[in-house]
């Protein structure tokens, strides 16, 4: 058996019924297949696809809080710090019901090569809860960040660990977070990117994953020689990554007809009406029915379906497994030319593989949407330097870090003999880094 495959099935079975983080491997392994066969014999012998595969240190633990009825509830919360090779760990917290280790894992072990790419020296890493914010107060989301950073302060810190953003997690939970963890550990550093303006956080970051997702669209399609502006865009999901994207898409002229949450979806053939979407689900943290209350002409539908849509660029933006075989097949049947993923998996293995082998232009998320922890990248080095940079800054860093990812992971497929399959690129051009620090820092 290939050294690949054997390291594939010692994963399946040393992790049990943790099938996200099976695929995630699966999809990453199997597309380092030509590197690894290329160097099988040192590679076998320093172990190195078994320690990339197992996380250096993963924390569970417990975490109560009181609701505003006065009852105690209790939840699980998670940090996997994956892999510290090239920088400290960095990645998100999850916030969402579903959420259980084999998810973390997954996440963690996408980010360490997603980071990798952004060539910013952040590790991987990542986090979460099986807390649901939605419906909460103010109060009851503030109890239960203080008591999960209660916790999670012991092992984080500005130059080992830092969280950020993700399902669930935005402004509100970070700066209760960071609350906690100055008033705890007694020290102001930046321990936590997405912070907000006033402590330490970095102009566009909040918009920095769907802005950078668009940037690199477009580098991508020029590389094929299409352009975006004047394309129909399809976006799932309605939170920070999809309310980015689809201003971002606006901007250079495409034109946005869907967004989705976890209940239903909306079409509106004329363009989104994005300061709709923000009111709705920024402001008020309401459900996107109410979409037709500002757009009387758009379509709601219950369920999923934004795939359904006749579009040129489909952007997944809300969460992993979203685009399964039959959405690909549909999307094909009607034309569409590119996928980009702003979500973490949002594809399903067989939907991907449809989607390349019938042309098309197919971006993986940990190379489209980088640009969110790119940009946290750069609010450490700010809080490092104790200075803040422009808007105009920071973006324009961004949109660079963005057309790099896209020419490296051109070049990587291309040099590999895979051009044009971005799946590969992505990964052997993250793995290259991470692996050359690995070795060079012996075995640890
Ligand atoms: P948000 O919580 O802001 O928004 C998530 C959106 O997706 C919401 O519209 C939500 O619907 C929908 N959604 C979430 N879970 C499900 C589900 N199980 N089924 C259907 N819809 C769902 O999260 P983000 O926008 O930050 O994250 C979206 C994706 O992007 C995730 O995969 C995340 O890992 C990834 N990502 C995020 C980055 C960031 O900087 N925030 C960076 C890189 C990747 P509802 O409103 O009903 O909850
Ligand atoms: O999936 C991701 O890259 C994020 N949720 C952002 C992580 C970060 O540290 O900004």
């Amino acid at each position: 058996m290939s050294y690949v495959d054997e390291v594939i099935e010692s994963v399946i079975k040393k992790n049990p019924a943790e099938p996200e983080f099976h695929q995630a491997v699966k999809e990453v392994l199997e597309s380092l297949r030509v590197v690894v066969e290329a160097n099988e014999e040192k590679f076998r012998k320093e172990a190195l696809l078994e320690r990339l595969v197992e996380p250096e240190r993963q924390f569970k633990f417990r975490v109560p809080w009181v609701d505003d009825k006065g009852q105690v509830q209790v939840n699980t919360g998670y940090r996997v710090q994956f892999n510290s090779a090239i920088g400290p760990y960095k990645g998100g917290i999850r916030l969402h019901p579903s959420v259980n280790l084999g998810i973390i894992k997954f996440l963690g072990f996408e980010q360490i090569f997603k980071n990798s790419l952004t060539g910013l020296p952040i590790g991987g890493g990542k986090g979460g809860s099986d807390f649901d914010p939605k419906g909460k107060s103010d109060r009851e989301v503030m109890a239960f960040c203080q008591s999960f950073m209660t916790e999670l302060c012991k092992y984080i810190g500005a130059d080992t660990d830092v969280p950020a953003g993700d399902i669930g997690t935005g402004a509100r939970e970070i700066g209760y977070m960071f609350g906690q963890y100055k008033r705890i550990r007694g020290v102001y550093e930046g321990v936590l990117t997405g912070k907000g303006l006033s402590y330490g956080g970095s102009l566009a970051r909040t918009e920095a994953t769907g802005y950078g997702l668009l940037y690199l669209t477009q580098e991508i399609l020029k590389l094929n020689g299409k352009e975006l502006a004047g394309k129909t865009v399809v976006i799932s999901g309605s939170g920070n990554v999809a309310i980015y994207a689809a201003q971002k898409a606006t901007q250079l002229g495409a034109k946005v007809v869907t967004m989705s949450d976890s209940t239903g979806w909306v079409y509106d053939p004329e363009g989104i009406d994005l300061a709709a979407v923000k009111e709705i689900k920024e402001v008020n943290r309401g459900r996107l029915s109410e979409y037709k209350n500002y757009r009387p002409d758009s379509e709601y539908h219950e369920g999923r379906g934004v795939w359904s849509i006749k579009c040129d660029i489909a952007l997944p933006c809300a969460t992993q497994n979203e685009l399964l075989l039959d959405d690909a097949k549909q999307l094909v049947a009607n034309g569409c030319i590119a996928v980009c993923e702003g979500a973490n998996m949002p594809t399903t293995l067989e939907a991907t593989e449809y989607l390349q082998a019938n042309g098309v232009i197919f971006a993986p998320g940990k190379a489209a949407n980088a640009g969110g922890v790119a940009t946290s990248a750069l609010e450490m080095t700010q809080n490092s330097e104790r200075l803040s940079w422009s808007f105009e800054e920071v973006d324009a860093k961004l949109k660079n870090i963005m057309v790099n990812i896209a020419h490296n992971i051109d070049n990587a497929a291309r040099k590999y003999g895979f051009e044009g399959n971005y799946v590969v690129g992505a990964n052997i051009a993250g793995f290259e880094k991470v692996v050359d620090a690995m070795t060079a820092q012996g075995i640890v």
